[in-house]
């Protein structure tokens, strides 16, 4: 683990807290102290191993007020997306590891249950929290045990998260429900990109209105809620209360006692407002919190996303430590493409799920506003949405990250599929991503598209291939249609002039030869490559075929392949149940195993691989070039014949 022990902040009253409990005996300012250093903490860290930044300096306060006023992890503090709880980490037993975040064995990127009882619940995917604080509270009521003990149910959740669907549909149910619970809404004015939508707008109303005056009016409100010293008038109380929206709120209509907006930064606001909620809430509260993304970190601040996410930098100038791209990414070959088709062809469109730099429809955006959707945290929507636009005559290309496409997975069967409309799906972060974990691993998709009738489902071998299937999917209109393509950056290929629209279902042979075939589906096709570069030189020189299609398949070629080959091995980037599975449901249909073809399929393990880098990840799915060839003389007995004769 890399340990940089020089130009550590120092942090003496820091360094005295091992746990949320130490921080029960110290006094307000203190507490401050301590926000202070933790902030530093939090920067210093992530400078040696990059990640998100921004979301984490702009809880400090909140991260400590939480953790003195409550009691975790008897009180489960759960963390919406939880890209914000290194802070938590720091306090919560982890500061020792925290200079391995997202690293290879070191500490997950997010709150992770297996990692510590102060993680109750894991997240990564938003908008999840009030969902599981209020299955906390009511587990809790209900007489659950479990060994720390069951409290109060908080979930702290961010403005960008609170306008997704689950959250109100959490929010709906809890206040029917009316059980003491905390929603903690952190209100930064950003999501990744600024927020989009009636919430954000909505939001900001809600504090850029005049000032409340009147106590009088707010006595039947959250009011009620504040200890007596505030009724009475103190000057601290009133000051705080002018500020405030109190009655008639969103959430206050779906049965929540609002009370807000406090600055978030201000702990000499966010202490008292807590202490006051833990001792006399019965019902739901929310507790609308204004922070800054990147608070406390000039070049955070300063940044456009607000350090939401960061490579390892230098604290000093914040400079970020990128190692020089050789080839282009695959996300920005999609976006740049799209625009090259959009600039021929008005009726293409784009709806990306408050991703819009990640998916590379920033471009786009910017070309083409009034055709290109940020639709806020809403996959739901966002695919409902595209089937419609395309029900009414338009292309649109729906770019969402793998992972977060299965959230829209019914929307994708039912309003897309079933109805055969033209929806193209631009799946990005296909397979392994690196250092965010099993949570964003794109695994899943092949699986879940190619078995659904209709959808065509393609995977880019690399960035020159992506162009062609970009072209291929804004001339489909027949039907759904699906290309996946990993994170990172291309292989370094030549680029072709003009984009080539694919015949649907036909793949392309890359080298024949005989004995074994090899036939990918994606970017392994590299490591493939690299695979017949070993065998060759031990005698093998094995066929390699791109399949482009996981549906439909090529049958003619795969039956040719499986016909004229002694074994014949599928490797593609996902889990079982996917590619390899249609091409052995095929050759089992086909009754090619009756006539003795040796087939195997390497897929992901079953298992959610940790955090790695995407070479190490791949390296424990048993799926580099080293192990492919491994394969290859597996199934070819070449190793067995070797192990015989020494
Ligand atoms: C379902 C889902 N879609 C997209 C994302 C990607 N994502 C991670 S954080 C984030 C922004 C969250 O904004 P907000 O809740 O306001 O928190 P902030 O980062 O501003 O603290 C997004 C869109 C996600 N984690 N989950």
């Amino acid at each position: 683990m890399p340990e940089q022990t020089t130009n550590r902040p120092k942090t003496p009253l820091l360094d005295q807290i091992n746990r949320p409990a130490d921080l029960k005996s110290l006094s307000d300012s203190q507490l401050a102290q301590v926000a202070n250093e933790l902030r530093s903490e939090t920067i210093s860290a992530v400078s040696t191993t990059g990640g998100h930044l921004g979301a984490g300096l702009g809880v400090v306060e909140l991260t400590v007020a939480l953790h003195a006023v409550f009691d975790t992890p008897r009180d489960k503090l759960v963390w919406d997306v939880s890209h914000q709880c290194y802070p938590h980490k720091i306090l919560t037993e982890r500061r020792d590891r925290i200079r391995s975040l997202r690293m290879k064995d070191g500490l997950s990127g997010f709150t992770k249950r297996s990692e510590s009882p102060y993680d109750p619940f894991g997240a990564a995917h938003s908008s999840t929290s009030i969902s599981a604080a209020l299955g906390f509270s009511v587990a809790r009521d209900l007489g659950g045990v479990v060994p720390e003990g069951l409290g109060d149910g908080i979930a702290v959740i961010g403005d960008g998260s609170m306008s997704a669907g689950m959250a109100f549909e959490a929010m709906n149910n809890a206040g029917h429900l009316g059980k003491r619970l905390f929603v903690i809404l952190n209100d930064n004015e950003m999501s990744i990109a600024p927020p989009v939508g009636a919430l954000s707008s909505y939001l900001s109303r809600l504090y850029a209105e005049e000032p409340f005056q009147e106590l009088k009016a707010a006595a039947k409100g959250a009011v009620s809620l504040l200890p007596e010293p505030f009724r009475e008038g103190a000057k601290r109380a009133k000051d705080m209360l002018k500020g405030m929206t109190v009655g008639g709120t969103l959430f206050e209509s779906l049965g929540f006692s609002y009370i807000g907006p406090i600055d978030g930064h201000d702990l000499s606001q966010l202490l008292p407002v807590l202490r006051t909620v833990k001792t006399r809430a019965t019902g739901p509260v929310l507790i609308h919190v204004l922070t800054k993304k990147g608070k406390g970190y000039a070049p955070a601040e300063a940044a456009r996303d607000k350090g939401h996410a960061t490579a390892k930098f230098d604290v000093v100038t914040g400079e970020q430590k990128k190692t020089p791209s050789n080839a282009p990414s695959y996300t920005g070959v999609f976006g740049d493409e799209l625009v090259k088709l959009a600039a021929k062809d008005d009726k293409i469109c784009a709806v990306t799920a408050a991703m819009p730099d990640g998916t590379g429809l920033n471009l786009f955006a910017e070309r083409y506003p009034s055709r290109c959707f940020d639709v806020g945290i809403a996959e739901q929507h966002g695919v409902t949405f595209s089937a419609a636009l395309a029900a009414g005559g338009m292309k649109p290309f729906c770019a969402m990250y793998s992972t977060f496409l299965q959230r829209g997975y019914d929307q994708v069967v039912h309003d897309v599929a079933i109805q055969r409309l033209p929806v193209r799906f631009a799946i990005d972060r296909a397979g392994l991503v690196g250092a965010d974990g099993a949570t964003h691993a794109g695994s899943f998709d092949v699986g879940f598209m190619a078995n659904l009738p209709g959808m065509v489902v393609m995977a880019a071998a690399d960035e020159a291939e992506l162009v062609h299937m970009v072209a291929t999917a804004a001339a489909h209109n027949d039907g759904p249609i699906a290309f996946r393509y990993p994170r990172g950056e291309g292989e370094g290929v030549e680029m072709p002039d003009e984009p080539q629209v694919l015949e649907i279902g036909k793949g392309r042979t890359i080298q024949s030869g005989s004995r074994v075939a090899l036939l990918s589906f994606g970017t392994r096709l590299g490591e493939v490559r690299k695979a017949a570069e070993a065998l060759s030189a031990k005698g093998i020189t094995p066929t390699i075929a791109d399949a482009r299609f996981a549906k439909p398949l090529d049958r003619e070629m795969i039956l040719d392949l499986a016909t004229n080959h002694e074994a014949l091995i599928t490797i593609e980037e996902g889990a079982v149940g996917g590619f390899g599975s249609h091409v052995a449901q095929l050759l089992a249909d086909e009754g090619v195993f009756d006539r003795g073809l040796k087939y195997r399929s390497m897929v992901l393990p079953d298992t959610f691989i940790d955090q790695a880098s995407p070479a190490d990840m791949y390296k424990v799915a048993g799926m580099d070039a080293a192990q492919i060839e491994a394969k290859v003389l597996d199934v070819l007995g070449v190793a067995t014949i070797g192990e015989k004769r020494a």
